[in-house]
């Protein structure tokens, strides 16, 4: 109990929330509050998260305590492990209520929406006042989020990015866009040079708190999907810190150049591998961006690489947040090109010939994490034009990478990759064939697929499947002035080789064996 008061106020603190600069704690007095930080059975497996994440969030959360009651505060912490642990964060918050007779709660909104949800019900289920107050940590809020979008015919990335230029200032000069234009994209699309590397990322070794909850991890969710044997995430915001010094100055300068580009066993290149940092709390995203811009000022770092990581974050970031809120829940269970097909046991075991999936496959599984054209290009590719039902796919990210939470895989596998909200977010689906994966990676040299072969014995499957996907959707696709005139080239085609790709594509998807129930979800 906070001294000094009778009634203080309660301050319940998600696992995604671990920053002192948290709304609800602002201006707050340290003797009138009690922070509650709840472990959860119910968030530990909604869905059975990767051992890695599960680490990550109960290992940060530790540490942010620990943090917290080093600066004055009072935590009220529940473990997983305590013997009385009410499973959900309203069942827990009614617990505290109890110990604390609090006068007032006071907590920021959730990102996911099913917590939301539950929050929204506490000021009727509580007989204390609830405050919900906005996550300030994103830029754009909720409501001018919607704002921006309500009347629009389409909800484009670019427009809102622009829009997040001007508010936030960044890359700006009397009014206009620094360097003349708004986005460099096109010189972030090389492919990788023969034998590239990035220099190494800190890889902060766990310390006794860490090794605790791998130690609970293990025995309360070993047979959860991914390795724990190599969890080097930060889990403190010094660690954060840390590492977004070692890319700033190492490896932001290739950053922009080398987004979209692919080596095999090369898991980090020179992507910033700060997300769960970011998405957890422990980093600032609108203070990373103004680091990218000294970067440009100072001339350490070129236009196309701090243009391509600060459109990432103030761009993509914040618009699919403001997506997913826009469109929950109907984002859920969208679905707008009926996939069907059950999700293949390769995802989860790693097991299949096509070197560029197996290896993306490997990092998840090895680091919870892949970085974002494999998720984009591989990974989702694939499910796309397999035609992979929705809710498997976006089972299966939510579960498999450090950073998932639903507000941003959401909208990132339904609309980004899956198409399947029917184009609000993307123009055109992400479909590619084995040409571009050729193109931007080093993987289909080794494998024992061939990419420059069409159909047949050993083409590569992402050839065939592309056109099966073409015809499959030319209804609804033919019409679209960015796709349509891929129809031209498959009609100029004879018969026999349209025939001819289809089958393929046909016998290739009957050899996929679908996944084993209780992967992503509980049985029962
Ligand atoms: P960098 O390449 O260094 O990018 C810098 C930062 O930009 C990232 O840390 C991230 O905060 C932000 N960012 C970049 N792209 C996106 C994007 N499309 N959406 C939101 N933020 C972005 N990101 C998550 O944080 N959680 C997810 O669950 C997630 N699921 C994804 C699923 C799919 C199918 C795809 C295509 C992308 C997904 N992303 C997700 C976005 C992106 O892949 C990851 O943010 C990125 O790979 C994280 O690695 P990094 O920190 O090295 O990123
Ligand atoms: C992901 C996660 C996990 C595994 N465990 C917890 C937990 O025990 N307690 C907690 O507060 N948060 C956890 N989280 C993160 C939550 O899922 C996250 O705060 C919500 O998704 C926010 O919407």
């Amino acid at each position: 109990m906070a001294s000094g008061t009778s009634q203080p106020v309660l301050v319940p603190i998600l696992g995604d929330q671990l920053t002192r600069d948290l709304a609800s704690l602002r201006g707050r007095a340290k003797d009138d509050t009690v922070i509650l930080m709840m472990e959860l059975w119910d968030e530990a497996t909604y869905v059975r998260h990767h051992k890695q994440k599960i680490t990550l969030v109960l290992s940060a959360m530790r540490h942010f305590a620990q943090e917290l009651r080093d600066a004055g505060w009072t935590v009220d912490y529940t473990k997983l492990t305590d013997e009385e642990n009410a499973h959900s964060f309203t069942g827990e918050v009614a617990r505290a209520i109890e110990r604390h007779d609090p006068r007032l709660i006071r907590v920021v909104e959730a990102g996911e929406w099913r917590v939301q949800q539950a929050i929204e019900e506490w000021p009727d289920k509580f007989d204390c006042e609830v405050e919900i107050l906005s996550d300030d940590r994103f830029i754009s809020s909720i409501a001018e989020f919607r704002e921006w979008a309500d009347g629009r015919k389409t909800l484009r990335m670019e427009n809102f990015y622009q829009e997040m230029r001007k508010k936030t200032g960044l890359l700006m000069e009397d009014g206009k866009p620094v360097g003349g234009k708004w986005n460099y994209d096109k010189d972030n699309r090389e492919p990788p040079k023969d034998g590239m590397d990035a220099p190494e990322r800190p890889k902060p070794e766990p310390d006794a708190i860490t090794r605790e909850v791998i130690a609970l991890v293990e025995e309360k969710f070993g047979d959860h999907f991914g390795d724990l044997d190599k969890f080097h995430w930060p889990v403190t915001r010094e660690q954060a810190e840390d590492a977004a010094d070692i890319f700033f100055a190492e490896r932001l300068p290739e950053f922009g150049t080398y987004q979209d580009a692919m080596v095999h066993g090369e898991d980090d290149l020179f992507h910033s591998m700060l997300s769960t940092s970011i998405n957890l709390g422990l980093l600032d995203p609108m203070e990373l961006c103004k680091r990218a811009q000294l970067a440009y000022e100072d001339s350490t770092a070129p236009l196309n690489a701090v243009e391509g990581f600060i459109r990432q974050i103030i761009g993509w970031r914040e618009y699919v947040r403001g997506f997913y809120r826009y469109h929950m829940p109907e984002l859920e269970s969208a679905n707008a090109l009926n996939a069907q097909r059950a999700l293949p046991d390769f995802y989860w075991t790693g097991e299949t010939d096509m070197r560029c999936m197996a290896d993306c496959i490997r990092s998840t599984k090895q680091n919870a994490h892949a970085h974002h054209i494999q998720r984009l290009m591989v990974l989702g590719n694939f499910a796309l034009l397999a035609g992979i039902r929705p809710r498997d796919v976006q089972d299966w990210y939510l579960v498999v990478y450090a950073d998932a939470y639903d507000w941003v895989e959401l909208p990132n596998v339904a609309a980004m990759v899956l198409y399947a909200d029917g184009g609000k977010l993307a123009s055109k689906p992400y479909a590619a064939s084995a040409n571009y994966i050729n193109k931007m990676s080093d993987y289909c040299k080794d494998c024992r697929y061939s990419a420059s072969k069409k159909f047949g014995e050993g083409a590569c499957p992402f050839n065939t499947l592309y056109w099966h996907f073409m015809d499959r959707h030319r209804d609804r696709l033919e019409s679209n002035h960015r796709i349509g005139r891929i129809y031209s080239n498959w009609d100029r085609m004879d018969e026999d080789k349209r025939q001819d790709y289809l089958d393929s594509a046909e016998a290739f998807l009957d050899t996929l064996t679908p996944a084993k129930k209780g992967w992503a979800r509980s049985e029962g």
